[in-house]
Order: C-alpha cells, then structure tokens, then sequence
C-alpha cells in the first residue's frame, strides 16, 4: 500500500497527534466537569466555507472510543468516494477543485415536514459533537476517525416520520462536471444508500460535517456525509443532496453493483465472509506510525469485531434475524 503525503499540505498545518489528544483529554475533563453544562453551552451549529476552518461549540460524546485516532493525512488521503475515482489516492487527488458551498439538502417522502433546506439552515438546530468511531471497510481494512457531526436521530425525529416511512434513504450530488469519477459507469450514479428506521434513529448514527475538528475535505464527503460505525464504510454515504422517507426499501448502489457480495444490512460481521474474502480479520491503516516495532504491529492484521464493536447499542436491533441470510 502506498500512501502519498498531500504535497499542498505543509507538516505545519496538519494537528499532530498530541495536540489533537491534549486537547481531547482536556475536553473530556471539561465533560465530566460540567457534563450538561457543557453541552448546554455549545453554539449552534454554522458551517463555515473556508478549507479546514475550525468548527466552533464541539462538545464530546460519550459514544467515542478510546482507541488512538489514525492521522490526519490516514484520514483525508486513503479514501473510498468513487464519484472521484476508484483508487485509495483519486478522492484526495481529484477532489480539491470540487466546491460543496452552496449547498442544500431536500427532505422528501412520508414525513411531516419536508422541503429543501440550506445546508446551514439543516444543521444549525442540532449541538456539534466529536464522535470518534471506528471505519471498517468491507475490503477488511479500518480506521479510527475523529468526526464531527450531529446526531441523526435528533434530525430524523424533527422531520416527524409518519409510520408509513420504513426505511430512510439517502443520496449522494450526481453532476459528472463536479463530480469526474461520475464520467465512468464504475457505479450507477448517485449513489443511494438506506437504513431503516429503527438503524436511523439509533443514537450511533451521526450527519458528519467535520473531521479532527475541523470541516469536512472533500476528500470525506463534503459538506455533510452520513456516519454508521457498525456497518461496512460502504453505508456511510458522502455528499449527501436528499433525504427520503421510504415505504419501500431502496436498491442501495454496491447492491445493484454486486448484489451477492453487498447486502443491504452490511453489519461488520467476521463470521460471514465476502464470497472473494473473509471478514474475519481486519487491517488498521497506519502510515505514519514511524516504523519500527510500532508499524509491523499496525501492518499485521486483527481480528474483526461483530458490529464493529458497537453490538451493546445494535444488536437488539437485529433480533431474531438470520444475520448470514440478511448480510
Ligand atoms: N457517495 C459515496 N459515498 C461513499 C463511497 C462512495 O464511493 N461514494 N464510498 C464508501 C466507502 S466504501 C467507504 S469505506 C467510506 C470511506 O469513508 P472515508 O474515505 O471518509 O474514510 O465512504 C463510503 N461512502
Ligand atoms: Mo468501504
């Protein structure tokens, strides 16, 4: 695997590993402090335009795993966003003349309230929280990432559902000029990814809007992706344009793609392999681990957890489905 360090990137600006986690115990201190307080205090939520501004009010969450993120340049430079090419390198490479701003989401379908709102306008409501979960790719790699997001239940809950919407539906911008990899058919564009109700409004969920605390890259799904620690990256759709409330449940893009090597469900489970390789163990990206002992360790492989880890949260959700059939 090889990794290239962004050229227009200088070390300087990238946040180093310490400060990033000074900062991250100084912020839980601050939570077991003040808890609600805390929180109560956060600014709502503003989207600023700029490249790699700082977001203001983030407040942490008691989701976030303890485990050391990976760096930033892991993060931003070996990404899957096929709307920008189908290699690790494409989404960082051919991503940076992309401008998500404006941007504006249109909520459709079996709900309440629906309508076409500002990307602003759509976030502000809700408090900014770092969640940092883990990825796990279906290609058996993983990351530790430190988002910034709001919850998607809350944002579910305000649309007001009715109980006809079984399924919630999310798509991706669909502009070949904006978008190069749209150009070839590598997929069906957009992308379309669900969940159902029950997986939306679990708390886990989270409408990522930055990463190491600051906006989202491109590169990540900018300006708002989705976020669904115990499922396959694949669900974690970027760039997200609509949000549907479904009766029915959607073809989702690597199910049209492969539908007996993509499910629906896509739940991590190392017990069910992917018909061209096992789930049972997982590679942790590490390219700046700084050799030696530290990264033949980041290089070997590790066994893969049932739901990423996250089964305490989720597994009740799936009782009494046959999780080999329902993959
Ligand atoms: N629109 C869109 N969303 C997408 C993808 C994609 O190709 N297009 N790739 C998915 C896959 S396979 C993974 S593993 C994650 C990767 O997210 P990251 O690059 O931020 O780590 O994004 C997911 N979301
Ligand atoms: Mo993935």
């Amino acid at each position: 695997m090889l990794i290239r360090k962004p050229a227009d990137i200088r070390p300087s600006e990238i946040t180093t590993k310490e400060s990033y986690l000074s900062r991250r115990n100084f912020m839980k201190a601050a939570a077991l402090a003040g808890g609600s307080l805390v929180a109560g205090e956060a600014l709502p939520a503003i989207i600023p335009e700029a490249r790699r501004a700082k977001l203001e009010g983030v407040v942490p969450s008691e989701y976030s795993t303890d485990e050391t993120p990976n760096s930033y340049t892991d993060v931003t430079t070996y990404n899957n966003y096929y709307e920008f090419g189908v290699r690790k390198e494409d989404p960082y490479q051919n991503s940076q003349e992309f401008e998500p701003h404006p941007w504006s989401i249109e909520v459709t379908g079996n709900a309440e309230k629906t309508g076409t709102f500002a990307l602003e306008d759509f976030v502000k409501p809700y408090t900014l929280e770092e969640r940092i979960y883990r990825l796990r790719c279906v290609e058996a790699w993983s990351m530790v990432i430190p988002w910034v997001g709001i919850s998607l239940a809350d944002v579910i809950k305000q649309f007001k559902p009715l109980s006809s919407a079984k399924y919630v539906v999310f798509e991706t911008l669909h502009d070949a000029k904006r978008m190069p990899g749209q150009r070839s058919r590598s997929l069906r564009w957009p992308y379309v990814e669900g969940l159902t109700i029950a997986e939306a409004t679990n708390p886990l969920p989270i409408l990522a809007v930055g990463v190491y605390g600051e906006v989202l890259p491109n590169q990540n799904g900018a300006p708002i992706r989705l976020i669904v620690p115990w499922k396959y990256g694949f669900k974690s759709i970027k760039g997200i344009v609509k949000i549907h409330f479904s009766e029915t449940r959607p073809r989702t893009s690597w199910e049209l793609a492969a539908p007996h090597e993509y499910g629906f469900y896509a739940n991590v489970n190392p017990e069910v392999s992917h018909p061209r390789w096992s789930q049972a163990r997982e590679r942790r990206i590490g390219s700046e681990q700084g050799g030696g002992l530290q990264s033949l360790f980041s290089a070997a492989k590790q066994p893969t957890v049932m739901f990423n880890g996250y089964g305490e949260h989720v597994a009740h959700l799936y009782d009494g489905l046959d999780l080999r059939k329902n993959f």
